[in-house]
């Protein structure tokens, strides 16, 4: 049982499919929200973080790097950048309240953290203003002590104090309840250190080799792709706004939004490998060479593990595939016809993607199912991952959503 989720407005294991979507239970006037934070267990002080100091963001850093997400059995654990942290947590319209630390009150140390930022999302027929949870974290020193479920009041509260009654969220355990869950999908570059540190391995009856000629990554593109600007915004967005609605779950952004998730970010240091130093997301657009019109786009960010006890590598290198469009699937035709020009075309799309990423220096490529994912997924050599990802929303009914079909944000 629950002795924390239990007490929440999230739909309980085992209840019944709703019948209406809406809240769990009534937003509050500000007034009626707790004005005073949520008590913490002596010897500890809560902190708001301001992340343009860069000796909290370095704080921060730190924490997550050693005590955040880890994959199953202990190999890898996320390594999120001081920059991949800005990015994510300080999107337009972003409250620094809503950086919550937990320190030490002796020596100040930083030992827990949980962040929101807004989001606007589309769950079927409802537009809901949310927020984003995300990188809740505890101390290993500190672990089942019931400190998460003071941080997660706590950003609540502050969610309530800016009239924010709901949130998404995601998490590798399964919680009360999720709306969809999804499946990892891997795509090797980087053979030989993928094996190396037991990301992946050589099949019985198969060779290093042959398995490096058969999952070999193009050197250059199927399709005309170059990078994103600023001067692509307005068609990539209409692209985006037209090819989401094929979801039930969708983030809505406005332009300035999508600036920020697709061109922020892009480092500012010198090209060391392929890349910009720093470089966390990247955006990509097809732009017919006649019309010059954007018929396509796939954006997709940099997020390194640790790998733990390795003696010849510590970091593996992972990109994620974030957002993508195609008009491909606004054409004419039955909707079967439409179905096979989109997996074909989308595989010659995530195909670049691969090739971009290739290049760039990334030794696996990531995906969940979710979106249109399942088109690709084969053609391109993906493999199934042992990982899972849970989606929730908080204070929000709604029937389960179908895995493919559906999207949250990063995650
Ligand atoms: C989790 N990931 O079930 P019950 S994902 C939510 N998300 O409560 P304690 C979690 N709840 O079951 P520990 C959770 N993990 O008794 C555990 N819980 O009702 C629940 N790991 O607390 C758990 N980061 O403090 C139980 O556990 C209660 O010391 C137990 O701390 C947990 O960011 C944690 O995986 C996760 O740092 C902090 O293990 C710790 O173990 C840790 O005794 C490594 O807590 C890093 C890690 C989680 C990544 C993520 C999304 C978080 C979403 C939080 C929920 C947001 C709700 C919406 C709020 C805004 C609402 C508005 C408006
Ligand atoms: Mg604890």
């Amino acid at each position: 049982d629950h002795k924390f989720w239990g007490t929440q407005p999230v739909p309980q294991l085992g209840d019944e499919a709703p019948t209406e979507d809406g809240a769990i239970e009534p937003s509050k006037p500000r007034e009626e929200v707790r004005q005073e934070p949520y008590p913490l267990p002596k010897d500890f002080q809560w902190s708001v973080i301001d992340l343009n100091d860069p000796n909290q963001l370095k704080e921060v850093y730190e924490l997550l790097s050693l005590n955040y997400v880890e994959d199953n059995d202990a190999t890898f654990r996320f390594q999120y950048t001081a920059e991949f942290l800005q990015w994510a947590l300080q999107p337009p319209g972003y409250h620094q309240e809503w950086h919550v630390g937990v320190r030490v009150a002796s020596n100040k140390k930083l030992v827990g953290f949980i962040s929101g930022v807004p989001i606007t999302l589309k769950v079927r027929d409802h537009i809901i203003h949310c927020s984003e949870i995300n990188y809740l974290c505890v101390h290993k020193k500190l672990r089942s002590k019931r400190l998460a479920p003071v941080l997660i009041k706590e950003v609540t509260r502050q969610c309530h104090l800016k009239g924010i009654f709901q949130a998404i969220y995601t998490a590798g355990v399964l919680l009360p309840t999720p709306v969809t869950v999804c499946r990892y999908y891997h795509r090797s570059l980087n053979i030989p250190k993928l094996v190396d540190t037991k990301f992946t391995y050589v099949p019985r009856n198969q060779t290093l080799a042959r398995m490096m000629r058969l999952q070999k990554v193009p050197s250059s593109p199927h399709l005309p792709v170059r990078e994103m600007t600023e001067g692509d915004l307005a068609q990539v967005h209409d692209l985006y706004e037209r090819y989401m609605k094929r979801f039930d779950m969708i983030p809505l952004m406005s332009i300035e939004e999508m600036k920020h998730q697709f061109l922020s970010g892009l480092g500012k240091g010198d090209m060391v490998k392929g890349r910009r130093e720093g470089q966390v997301v990247w955006s990509y657009v097809v732009e017919d060479p006649s019309t010059h019109k954007i018929t396509d786009y796939f954006t997709f960010y940099s997020l390194p593990s640790t790998i733990i006890d390795n003696p010849k590598h510590n970091l593996l290198e992972a990109a994620y595939l974030f957002y993508y469009g195609s008009e491909t699937a606004m054409t004419g035709g039955s909707e079967d016809e439409v179905d096979a020009n989109l997996k074909k075309r989308l595989t010659d799309l995530i195909g670049d993607a691969l090739v971009v990423a290739n290049e760039a220096g990334f030794d696996v490529f990531n995906v969940l199912t979710l979106m249109d994912n399942a088109a690709f997924l084969s053609d391109l050599k993906f493999g199934a991952g042992d990982g899972m990802l849970n989606f929730y929303l908080y204070n929000w009914r709604t029937a389960p959503l179908a895995g493919v079909k559906a999207v949250g944000g990063r995650a």
